[in-house]
């Protein structure tokens, strides 16, 4: 993913026509388009392919089985177009190993989410978010997820992952995170859904984002 604007749209909506508008609209403000099952699950696969002749795609299906499942979901999901792809981590290296197999194939990324933007991720995932976060990096995936509503969870898994590896984290805007503070804690994009494209201007939402991350990156 090339790093410029530092911001992923969540395209959560359910309707094409409007998933397209939307995409078309934030061209050159967002550096890739989150895509996932509310979607995906409406209009069908062949939007993950429509969308990233726009903008890059990360297909966000949270992957989490046994190897061969994780593959066959793989092999589905990246020759439909999908630049990326999010898993999760606990189901552990050999699952995970899998994924990144197929994506190298597909000249794709895999991000690993750590731990969850939302409170119930207290309950369990942050327990062993730290470990998630070492093995994406034994991986070598592209990068992990962390969330924007705890900075200075973004920090402690910046410290785990080193330099080598990307964190994208969402949980700006709705959810209460600030774009500024997730970058300011390591984070190298946001990614931002109902802020944008709730908007009554998507474009005009994302470009505002957009600079508060500049601004916050030039401080
Ligand atoms: O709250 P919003 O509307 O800005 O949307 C946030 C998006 O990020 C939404 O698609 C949600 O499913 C996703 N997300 C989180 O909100 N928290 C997480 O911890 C993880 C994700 C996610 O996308 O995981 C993979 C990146």
């Amino acid at each position: 993913m090339i790093k410029d604007t530092r911001l992923i749209l969540a395209l959560d909506v359910t309707d094409r026509h409007q998933a397209l508008k939307i995409s078309q609209d934030v061209k050159g403000y967002v550096d890739a388009i989150k895509i996932g099952y509310p979607l995906v699950l409406a209009t069908g696969k062949d939007i993950i392919g429509e969308i990233a002749e726009m903008v890059p795609v990360i297909a966000d299906f949270k992957v989490a089985d046994i190897p061969n499942t994780d593959r066959l979901i793989c092999e589905q999901v990246f020759s439909a177009g999908a630049n990326a792809l999010i898993v999760h981590g606990f189901t552990g290296s050999d699952s995970l190993k899998t994924c990144v197999e197929v994506a190298e194939v597909h000249g794709a990324d895999i991000y690993v989410v750590t731990e969850m933007s939302h409170p119930g991720a207290l309950d369990f995932m942050q327990k062993v978010a730290e470990d998630m976060a070492q093995l994406a990096s034994n991986a070598k995936v592209a990068g992990v997820v962390a969330p924007a509503t705890r900075p200075e969870r973004v920090q402690k898994i910046r410290s785990i992952i080193g330099n080598d590896i990307a964190i994208i984290s969402p949980g700006v805007g709705v959810q209460g995170g600030s774009a500024a503070d997730a970058i300011k804690a390591g984070a190298d994009w946001v990614i931002v859904g109902r802020s944008i494209y709730l908007a009554d201007d998507p474009k005009k939402a994302a470009m505002e984002i957009a600079k508060e991350i500049k601004d916050a990156i030039d401080q």
